[in-house]
């Protein structure tokens, strides 16, 4: 079968890589691709494969003859145009959190919970990065230990802020070097009061405020994993926090488990899992760093240890390409999966 496939958001940071995914991709043929963008960016010639094609703004009448649309182009996109989309007949794969949280829309990482595919009602929600691989190194772990606590930090790269907090990251970080006063436009939250450089910064907020005082990612990083994992009452905390580093989310991660492991086991069960790859050797000093992950579709586990309190607790160190299996490999794998189980 020849599917028409749709990207919005397409000269974005994720768009981009859906493109270049779907540039690679062998498991479906593809009649017909269709780049769309704002105005501002439309007309905007893009290569894929010998072809130049070119952005056509969204409009309403945009879908009509798509069979899967993936969308990246912030949440105020998604929710004008995925109900057009869907009524229009197209499966929507979307990367922002609109739809995340919506009973009878499907929160997928394939790895961990394609089954729940089978409900789609023409739309299927890709997780926030920060939860996605978080999620996906540690289903094994609770499937065959239980997981009871998770208490997460993370490192976030700017890019998941988009193409804009790259170039913010880039401009400070040379005004910097040549003693020159770093402009803060965008970070840590575009829709944000205040702005705070980035450039040899840390900075502990990633998107607005809610009313309990956790940020907006930290609040979707709970939600969405309890979601994901079918674990409502998992005993959750996360601080999200954003650093100079340009692609690759990490994370340290405490987990509190219902039965006893082992450092061996846990790396063991790790290393056989799909989509997780462990990098964990400290008298080599292995361990993943968001520059060996960048450009990597995997997740990676690193710095395995067992808390010296806390019984069955262990201490782990997550990496991945927030654009890849973050974002754009995930919706990829969710259209395979969907074909895979014939519910395109
Ligand atoms: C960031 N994780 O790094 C965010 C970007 O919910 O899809 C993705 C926001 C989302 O800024």
């Amino acid at each position: 079968t020849e599917y028409h496939v749709a990207i919005v958001g397409a000269t974005g940071a994720v768009g981009t890589k859906i493109k270049e995914l779907l540039e690679q991709d062998t498991h479906f043929a593809i009649g017909q691709l269709k780049l769309l963008s704002s105005r501002r960016s439309a007309g905007t010639l893009i290569s894929f494969r010998d072809e130049q094609i070119p952005c056509e703004e969204l409009t309403a009448s945009s879908f009509e003859d798509v069979d899967i649309a993936f969308f990246s182009a912030g949440g105020e996109v998604s929710r004008q145009f995925v109900p057009i989309a869907v009524r229009s007949g197209a499966i929507v794969i979307d990367n922002t959190s609109e739809f995340r949280m919506h009973k009878e829309v499907p929160l997928v990482v394939p790895e961990v919970n394609p089954h729940v595919l089978q409900t789609h009602q023409g739309i299927v929600s890709v997780p926030n990065c920060s939860a996605l691989q978080m999620v996906t190194a540690l289903t094994p772990i609770h499937h065959t230990y239980g997981l009871e606590r998770i208490i997460v930090s993370t490192y976030q790269a700017v890019s998941g802020s988009g193409v804009g907090a790259i170039t913010e990251l880039l401009s400070q970080a040379q005004s910097s070097l040549q003693g020159e006063p770093a402009q803060a436009n965008l970070l840590p939250a575009k829709k944000d009061k205040k702005h705070y450089p980035i450039a040899f910064n840390v900075l502990p907020q990633v998107d607005v405020f809610t009313e309990n005082d956790y940020s907006f990612e930290e609040q979707k990083m709970m939600d969405e994993t309890k979601k994901i994992m079918e674990l409502p009452f998992l005993k959750m905390a996360a601080t999200c926090v954003r650093v100079p580093v340009v692609t690759g989310h990490s994370e340290s991660v405490y987990i509190e488990l219902a039965a006893p492991a082992s450092v061996s086991e846990i790396r063991e069960l790790l290393s056989q899992s799909p989509g997780v790859v462990v990098q964990d050797n400290p008298s080599e000093q292995l361990y993943p760093t968001p520059l060996t992950a960048a450009g990597s579709p995997d997740v990676f586990v690193g710095r395995i240890r067992k808390d010296p309190d806390i019984p069955n607790a262990f201490h782990l160190w997550i990496v991945s390409d927030n654009l890849l299996k973050g974002a754009a490999w995930n919706s990829l794998q969710i259209a395979h999966s969907l074909m895979e189980q014939d519910l395109i």
